[in-house]
């Protein structure tokens, strides 16, 4: 089929994700043939530096024979087999000793999942069996946050906060959303540092309300990734430390985006220094080449559901696939001993972070903001009011379109341009990245006039 082909058998069957039916059918899908290093390529021989590993997943990029062929090899060895009924399989039990090894401290056990979205039902799931294995059965609710993003099952929808997707389903009634922490659409006239315990204290304020009794746990990404790569300000995290110590919750943090690597630490909880009492992983766990996900659950929790007794009823016939975690072990290896993300930490994160800033100078830049390899720009008309384009925030869509034109994926949040390319990204490819975006942004303001 050649493309035109392609476009219209796509518009014919395919009904894909997230995506406005309406213009899919005026524009057409953009089809990716080939991928190498960070880069993707479309059916018209267009070549794109990835400025979105993939969907924030393929974190080394799309060269990795290793990963391919560890998945090829066990997929001839043992294709599949399930993890019930007291069953195992090798790898399953090899991913989740590394897993273990990586994680913080006090998370030794793992219950796998085909994505992050099972993960975060699976989150459901614990919560609940270990309160009431506490003989706590009153702690249902679960606190989460505005624009947050937890997957897209009937759980994971519920505990993210995103409105759009709250208008088309019925949301579980036992979750709660507070403030999110993002200072430049929210903060008002208050500094970053007082916002972000302003926001934490959303969460004491929400607990009162609820009754500390019927709280079961507050669940969030440590940076927001979907909801527009919102890095939290420095005291947000500490003083939602303050808050937890004060109760009996858990904290469940979700690291589908920012675990393995994103930050310059293994994981978000790392780089803020906080103890999760579980943590939702996918993506990147396997480098996107197979889906997986989990969630890590620590001793405190574990050792509950395990000595209690009792079956835990819950599982996915893909939990533990081995071929799947063949592709975890085979990306874990290479995050090691590579030392990806070290570099990340001290190199490449304080290049990007330098040359990001840079880009705050554009008449059309309100923000611009890194932390790790990922990055946002706030496109605006007005710098000092913060003002944007208009309330549809069409300058996002131009951006991106004109970042693509431009050789470059960046993806549009609203108005919120973000980026977060492979951890493999080198200096001169940083160099290429910001200049593209500079283009972009120039396209941008020229088309916006
Ligand atoms: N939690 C977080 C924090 C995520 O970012 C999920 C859970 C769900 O994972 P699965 O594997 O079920 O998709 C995610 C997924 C975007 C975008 O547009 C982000 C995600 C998925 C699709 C699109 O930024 N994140």
């Amino acid at each position: 089929m050649n493309k035109s082909q392609l476009q219209q058998h796509d518009r014919e069957h395919l009904l894909h994700p997230f995506t406005d039916f309406h213009d899919l059918g005026n524009q057409g899908t953009r089809v990716i043939t080939s991928a190498e290093g960070a880069y993707i390529t479309d059916i018209d021989g267009h070549k794109m530096l990835d400025g979105m590993s993939g969907l924030w997943c393929c974190n080394l990029g799309y060269s990795r024979r290793e990963i391919s062929e560890a998945i090829y090899e066990q997929l001839n060895k043992l294709p599949f087999y399930n993890s019930f009924f007291q069953c195992t399989t090798v790898p399953s039990i090899e991913l989740a000793d590394m897993l273990a090894e990586v994680t913080p401290a006090g998370m030794n056990n793992v219950f796998f999942t085909g994505s992050g979205s099972e993960a975060n039902d699976t989150n459901l799931r614990i919560i609940r069996r270990y309160w009431d294995l506490k003989e706590q059965p009153e702690k249902r609710i679960v606190i989460s946050r505005k624009n947050a993003y937890h997957g897209s099952t009937i759980g994971g929808a519920s505990l993210g906060g995103m409105s759009g997707m709250h208008k088309q389903f019925q949301s579980l009634d036992y979750i709660e959303h507070i403030q999110q922490p993002y200072w430049f659409g929210e903060g008002g006239d208050m500094s970053p540092e007082e916002f972000g315990v302003h926001a934490a204290r959303c969460l004491d304020e929400k607990i009162q309300e609820l009754g500390p009794e019927k709280v079961a746990a507050f669940i969030a990404e440590p940076i927001q990734g979907a909801g527009g790569v919102i890095i939290p300000p420095e005291t947000y995290w500490p003083e939602i430390k303050k808050v937890l110590d004060q109760y009996d919750i858990l904290l469940v943090m979700d690291e589908v985006i920012f675990g393995f690597g994103r930050t310059g630490e293994w994981f978000g909880a790392d780089y803020y220094g906080m103890k999760p009492d579980l943590m939702t992983f996918a993506k990147a766990v396997t480098n996107g080449y197979f889906p997986l996900g989990g969630t890590m659950v620590s001793d405190r929790v574990a050792e509950v559901i395990k000595s209690k007794g009792g079956e835990f009823t819950h599982g996915y016939t893909y939990s533990a696939h081995p071929a799947a975690c063949m592709a975890g072990i085979a990306t874990l290896n290479i995050l090691r001993e590579e030392k990806i993300i070290e570099t990340v930490r001290d190199t490449t994160g304080p290049y990007l972070a330098k040359r990001w800033a840079e880009l705050a100078d554009h008449p059309i830049v309100g923000e611009a903001r890194t932390l790790g390899l990922v990055g946002a720009l706030e496109l605006v008309k007005d710098k000092n009011s913060r003002a944007r384009f208009d309330d549809d925030c069409t300058a996002g869509g131009v951006c991106r379109d004109m970042s693509i034109k431009n050789g470059l994926v960046m993806r549009a949040t609203g108005d919120t341009m973000i980026i977060a390319p492979p951890l493999i990204l080198t200096i001169e490819q940083i160099d290429e990245l910001v200049e593209k975006a500079h283009r972009a942004l120039d396209d941008t303001a020229r088309a916006m006039a």
